[in-house]
Parts: C-alpha cells; structure tokens; sequence
C-alpha cells in the first residue's frame, strides 16, 4: 500500500494539534478544518493547511461529513484523521470515506458498527468468550420479561437501552417495586436518546473501577494489547484523572485483561487503534466488558508515557497496511504515568463553564512533564466545544514520583483570565484515598457531594484566615465594586473565593 502524503484533521483543540505534530514528525502534510470561532486558533496556526468549514454549531461545520470528504479530495488528502468525539465513531462516515477513496484512520465501518450497539456487542463478546456482565443477552420483550429476568439475576439490577452508550437510557432498580417504573422510564428516555426502545438488564456491579485496555490491531490479523489504563476518578461520567499502569492491576490480572481485550478486538476482525472498557468489581479478579471505543481516546497518552510508543504514528503506519512487530505484544508498563484534564469550569460554582480570555498562559515544564495544549495565551475560549482545554502529563519511575511531579506541574502552571479545573487536582493530590490507589467510579462525586475536597489552597494554610476576612467582608457588605485590576464584573465575593487560592503572591 503506497504512504500517506498528506492527513485532513477533522478536529479541533488540543487533539487536533497532537495529530499535526505527530504528522510533522513523520514527514507528512497536515491540513486541517476549523469553524468561525476556531479561525484563530492553535490548529490552524501549526498546521500546513487550514480550511474554514463552516460557523460555530458543530453540526454545520465538524460534523459536515460530505463537505469534509469533498474537500479532502478538492485538496489531494489521502486520509482523514477524526480524532476523538465529532464523526470519530460514526460507521457512516468511514463507510462513505471509503466510497470516496479517502483512508478513514481508525478500524472498518463494520467493526464500528457492531461496537456501537450495547446488545449485538454484548451478544459478540458473549459468543467470543469475554466475560460481559452478567445479564440478558436480547432486549426485553415486556415488563413481565423483566420481572423473571431480574428475580433469576437478583436485585440490584441495571436496566440498559440496547442502543445506547454513554450512560443514556440506564437506570438501577434496586427492588421489584421500583422495576415498572424504571423499565418504562428507560423505555422512554432510550427513545428520546436513540430512536430505540429496546432496553435489556444487567445485574448491578457496585463500587466498580473503570480500567480500560489499549488494543492495535493490523491489517494482516495481529492484535497487541499495550496494557491498562486506571479511569475510575469521574466527575458525572466524565473523565478527570487517568493513569497507567492501574493501581489495581496485577501483572496476572493485566495478561488476563490483555487477553480478553485481544479476544474482543479479533472477534469483530478490529484493525487500527481502539481500548476495550471494563469494569473492574470490588473484589479485585473479575472483570466485565463494557463497550469498546473505536477511536484514539483523550487518555491515549498516559499509554505512551509507559510504553514508549506514539499512538497516532502507530495508527498511520497501520493505514498505511504495515504490520505490527511481533515484540509489540511483550511490552511492559516502564514507570507509572498519570493525565489530568483541564477544563475551562469552574469547580467553585460548581463546575459552570467558564468561557474568556486567557489572558496568562503559563505551562508548567522540566523532567517528566507533558502538555497536550490546545490553546495559546491570549486566545479565546469559547462555549461552543467541549471545555477541555489541556491535558498535564506527569511520568515518574514509580507512582509517587510521577504523583509528586504532577504536583509540581500544578503548582507551576498559570492560567489567567478564565476559570479551570487545576485547583481540583492540586487538592485530590492531597486525598488519602487517591493517594493510596483506592478508587472506584463512585469515589468523586461522594467526595465532591461530602465536601471532602476542600478547594481552599492546600499549600498555603497560612492564607486561611486572610480568605476567611475576606469571606466575611463579602457576605456583610452591600457593595459589588470591582475588585482592583480583576476587571468590572468581577465582585468581592467573588476576590475572596479567589483569595482563598491565592498562593505566595501569586494566583491559580
Ligand atoms: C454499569 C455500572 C454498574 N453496573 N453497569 C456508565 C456508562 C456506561 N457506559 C456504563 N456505565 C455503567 N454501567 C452495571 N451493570 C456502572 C456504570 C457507571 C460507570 C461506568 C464506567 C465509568 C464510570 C461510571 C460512572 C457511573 C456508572
């Protein structure tokens, strides 16, 4: 198969600057599309070509699939790389890039199509051996069918729409009583979410962790697992911390993991970059598939921090038909990596989105940090896209040292003008049970809903009493004048939530 000259990124942000750089170092053309928003945005300025797309709604710009595929063709784009989120996982779209002639980089529409239903993936893996929930393997056909199916599997149950993802459609029944309800509320919001109402039962797995696997496969057969990635630390089912290897996985449990990852993948014939999602029970051996995810994923680095691969170059070599090294499959996790994701909120009023300026830009440096950036200082942020603005990557020899690091890299980092997630993580750096590895899916939003997290600045408890004046003045004047320098709208009780952060003269 002849090589990739040149990749149209169909993205935006910090993913769509890592597939240019990638492409960059390969010697390859990355051009790139962007909406009105985006015209002045990071992408645009490091890529070898730019082309508008359309305005902001994503729906008519990033997710125009034919005006994409007709200008991959208008500028000579053998391939198109979607990155994550937008038309990443649509089967639809690969299948028509294929009719046009033009490489989608990622696995077949067919492979797509089978991993993006819930029940026929299930039904697959099921046949194939891999351990899936416990629980139905068609949609239910009535309420009675419910009945029978979640007295046999023991409550709590989990009713799940079968063309669903992403948590849409789901509901836990702990009791009959409860059943009628959720199957018809499941039934309803699986239609809203879906087109289709066909819902199906697992049995509830509690307290779980969220441990995925990291699967390439080539066009001649091969699939590598490259090991874990812990994901449990969520804020309502979106990601905020990652790290590899998993602090609760064993090199036996990772072989066995490896293993049925490998076995999903090859079962629907999976070629290119994809992670197997499983959930890990409380008891610490079994585990359970999930879905598989048929893209390069936001994580992915925390991957190549520990195995010393770059993933998107894997994905163009293999678009390109080269066939992985057999050595591939013998890789061990090196040292220990961890990822924590920057979003443009603000985690003192409860995660509201912060769109703005930035108008300071500081990223943190030095021995085992990474940033995946895709924004500049001085550029806009705007709530059009998902908030993700940055991803901080710390590596270390082991998990205190890239823990330690990470800490670092949060206490250097500088960010102006908007509000981000930084200060979260600085705190849970401080959090006995993230520090000892115990962690489930449920444990954020507990710690969030408990106030555990205290987001007053852990390094600086010197400042308390300071923030706490400054917090009282707030609460007892009347006034809302602008605190000096911090611009118009921005009140005094609003500077002392600030204050409360205020660090060595110096703001995070
Ligand atoms: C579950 C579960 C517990 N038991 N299924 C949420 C999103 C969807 N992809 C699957 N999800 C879950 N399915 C059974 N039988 C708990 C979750 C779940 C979850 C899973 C992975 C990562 C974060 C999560 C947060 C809440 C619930």
């Amino acid at each position: 198969m002849a090589k990739i000259q040149k990749v149209l990124v169909v993205n935006r942000g910090e993913i769509a600057v890592r597939i240019l750089r990638a492409l960059a170092d390969l010697g390859k053309r990355g051009a790139v599309i962007y909406s009105d928003p985006d015209r002045a945005g990071l992408p645009v300025m490091l890529a070898d070509e730019a082309y508008r797309i359309g305005p902001a709604p994503s729906s008519e710009s990033y997710l125009r699939s034919e005006a994409i595929i007709e200008l991959a063709g208008q500028i000579g784009a053998d391939a198109i790389h979607p990155g994550y989120g937008f038309l990443s996982e649509n089967a639809n779209f690969a299948r028509q890039c294929r009719e046009a002639g033009i490489l989608f980089i990622g696995p077949s529409p067919e492979a797509m199509a089978v991993m993006g239903s819930k029940v026929e993936s299930r039904r697959m893996m099921m046949d194939a051996g891999v351990p899936v929930v416990p629980g139905g393997r068609d949609p239910l056909p009535d309420l009675e069918a419910a009945r029978q199916a979640a007295v046999q599997l023991g409550y709590p149950v989990m009713l799940k729409a079968a063309s669903g993802g992403g948590g849409k459609g789901m509901r836990r029944v702990a009791e009959e009583s409860e059943l009628a309800a959720a199957f018809r509320a499941a039934r309803s919001e699986a239609m809203a979410s879906f087109g289709d109402d066909a819902v199906y039962l697992e049995k509830f797995i509690d307290r779980p962790r969220h441990v995925e696997i990291q699967v390439l496969g080539d066009q001649h057969g091969r699939v590598v697992s490259l090991g874990e990635r812990e994901c449990s630390l969520q804020r309502r089912q979106q990601k905020v911390v990652e790290e590899a290897p998993s602090p609760a996985v064993s090199p036996q449990l990772r072989q066995r993991m490896g293993e049925a990852a490998v076995k999903a993948a090859e079962a629907v014939g999976y070629t290119n970059a994809g992670t197997v999602e499983f959930l890990l029970d409380a008891d610490g051996e079994s585990f359970f598939f999930l879905e598989m995810n048929t893209r390069l994923q936001v994580e992915h680095p925390v991957t190549e921090m520990v195995t010393g691969l770059d993933l998107v170059e894997w994905q163009l070599r293999i678009a390109e038909g080269e066939p992985l090294p057999a050595e591939m499959a013998a890789i061990e996790p090196r040292g220990h990596a961890i990822e924590v994701r920057l979003y443009a909120e603000d985690p003192y009023r409860r995660f509201a989105p912060s769109p703005g300026r930035i108008d300071v830009l500081r990223l943190p440096q030095g021995p085992g940090i990474r940033n995946d950036c895709g924004v500049y200082e001085g550029c806009e942020v705007t709530i059009h896209y998902d908030p993700m603005l940055a991803k901080l990557i710390a590596w270390g020899a082991d998990r205190s040292q890239a823990l330690r690091r990470m800490g670092r890299a949060l206490r250097e980092l500088r960010v102006e003008g908007i509000h981000t997630t930084a200060a979260l993580y600085l705190r849970l750096l401080e959090d006995r049970d993230f520090v000892a590895g115990n962690l489930d899916i449920g444990m954020l939003d507990r710690k969030l809903a408990a106030g555990e997290l205290d987001l007053s600045d852990p390094a600086n408890p010197d400042l308390a009493p300071i923030a706490a004046a400054l917090a009282h003045f707030a609460r007892t004047s009347r006034t809302t004048a602008s605190y000096p320098g911090r611009g118009r709208r921005t009140s005094w009780r609003h500077a002392a939530r600030r204050e409360s952060l205020h660090g060595g003269g110096r703001w995070i």
